[in-house]
């Protein structure tokens, strides 16, 4: 089996698809479009939908991490990406994850666009929201970190952070 993977550069849903790869083994190539394109490229390539992660399986065309999670088990049943006990939770995580969490991610994504007189609700944003957490684990005495950017989704600003992040994650290790 050959797959090949369509995404975008800096897009969480296609790590995922990869690394669903990875855990079974499955040798694949990966191909990103250029971000924002990909609306308008993913028909040519003939695959549904307008969002990445998209996959070909043997021929077999399958579009969003839930349906590729799927057609994976399907072609390579082992290791399996569901656990055999309790799957009905897993996948209540999954739809929420997908539709809810993915719903507040894509309001506050137009909120931006809308410009000064949109109306804003504190519960759609994001920043707002990641704030929030920071305090609650703050509070609860977690040993946390946090760096914001700004700009357009994409790997830049976790690339130039990367290395600083690796130094505080491991700092004061020793072998
Ligand atoms: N729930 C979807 C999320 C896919 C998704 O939102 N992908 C983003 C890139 S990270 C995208 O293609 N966005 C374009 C759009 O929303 O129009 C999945 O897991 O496949």
């Amino acid at each position: 089996m050959h797959a090949r993977l369509v995404g975008v550069p800096g897009s969480h849903p296609c790590v995922s698809a990869e690394l669903m790869l990875r855990y079974k083994g499955i040798e694949f190539t990966r191909l990103d479009l250029p971000n924002m394109t990909h609306k308008a490229l993913l028909p040519l390539l003939r695959h549904r939908g307008s969002t990445v992660p998209v996959m070909t399986l043997d021929g077999t065309r399958v579009s969003g991490t839930m349906k590729i999670a799927r057609a994976l088990d399907h072609f390579v049943p082992a290791p399996p990406l569901f656990p055999a006990e309790d799957r009905a939770t897993v996948e209540g995580a999954e739809a929420w994850a997908d539709s809810v969490l993915q719903d507040g991610a894509n309001d506050n994504r137009g909120m931006r666009g809308r410009g000064p007189d949109a109306k804003y609700d504190p519960n759609w944003d994001w920043h707002a929201q990641n704030i929030k957490m920071l305090a609650a684990l703050t509070e609860k005495g977690y040993d946390v970190n946090f760096c914001w950017g700004i700009g357009a989704h994409n790997g830049k600003h976790g690339g130039a952070i990367l290395p600083d992040s690796l130094r505080w994650l491991w700092r004061g290790w020793k072998n």
